[in-house]
């Protein structure tokens, strides 16, 4: 059992700054020792290297920082192509949800049918067309379906990286029009809360094993932080009321842990500026350990 960990301080898809501390703020919570308490073997391979533009980069326009956001990347693309091809699971800490355009596209090479799983608030499915904010962490998962302007789509070399069948959504509550209507178009298997309220996170999760076990040969799990409850998990940049439990969030990993479909996954929109006292990236933290197949007996 292996695990590679690949920081990316990078905050650059959207406007507040700060989310570039999550690498840090996880390790400074014990993330790496709690993976090495599991028994696996893990290799920090520390974070990218950011640059970024001398000039502010708040002023808002379309596609916010596209260029810093491509070649960040592009290279996280290459790292994690490497991490799998020696075989060990790759375990990305961003930064804000634009660093899954990079994993992904360094994972998806490698499968025929890569499912994902996107955990978040927010479906992230705008493009330069629907963005109400021009922030790319609001578009990752269109990128990753080949939708979205073409020097983002195109990192790695091919698109799409993910089909709209292998894909499913849980915890969103914050759609924008345009992500409704792609959602529908598509057909796109979404568990939004009023599904969590209705059916039980247990159902969501048993319902959702069963739709990517029988058609995908790989499961990657994204995990937005904002997607917990804000009571738990308040320090991240766009917080929205009316979330999915810490408990829930548990159980959730604990049955993927069980279902052993997971092959790689990343953590983000940990803003420790906006934390109390760390205490997200320590919720993320147990919440990994879950993932990574920790019991409570
Ligand atoms: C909003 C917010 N839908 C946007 N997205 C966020 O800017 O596209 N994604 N916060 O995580
Ligand atoms: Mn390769
Ligand atoms: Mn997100
Ligand atoms: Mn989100």
């Amino acid at each position: 059992k292996q695990v590679s960990i690949v920081g990316v301080p990078m905050d650059l898809g959207q406007l507040r700054r700060g989310v570039d501390m999550g690498p840090s703020a996880l390790r400074y919570a014990g993330l790496i020792e709690e993976i090495v308490r599991l028994g696996y073997q893990v290799k920090d391979a520390g974070d990218l290297v950011i640059e970024r533009e001398a000039t502010n980069p708040s002023e808002k326009g379309r596609l916010v920082n596209l260029n810093e956001v491509v070649s960040v990347n592009s290279e996280l693309q290459e790292k994690v192509d490497r991490i799998h091809e020696d075989g060990v699971f790759p375990l990305i800490l961003g930064g804000d949800h634009s660093v899954s355009i990079g994993s992904i596209a360094g994972i998806a090479k490698h499968y025929n049918n890569l499912g994902v799983i996107w955990y978040d608030a927010h479906p992230d499915l705008n493009t330069i067309e629907t963005s109400p904010s021009g922030n790319i962490h609001g578009m990752p998962l269109a990128v990753n379906l080949g939708i979205g302007h073409p020097s983002l789509v195109n990192i790695g070399g091919y698109a799409p990286k993910i089909k709209p069948e292998n894909l499913v959504i849980i915890g969103a509550r914050s759609i924008d029009e345009g992500e409704r209507e792609l959602i529908l178009e598509k057909g796109i298997k979404v568990y939004t809360m009023h599904e969590i309220d209705r059916l039980g996170m247990t159902t969501v999760m048993e319902e959702t094993v069963e739709y990517l076990a029988e058609k995908t040969d790989g499961v990657h799990l994204s995990l937005d932080l904002d997607g917990v409850d804000p009571i738990y998990a308040p320090g991240v940049g766009t917080p929205v009321m009316g979330g999915i439990t810490y408990r829930e969030t548990h159980l959730a990993l604990e049955m993927l842990a069980e279902a052993n479909i997971i092959t790689s996954a990343d953590c983000v929109e940990i803003n420790p500026i906006l934390d109390n006292k760390n205490q997200t990236a320590e919720v993320a933290t147990a919440l990994i350990s879950s993932l990574l197949g920790k019991k409570l007996l």
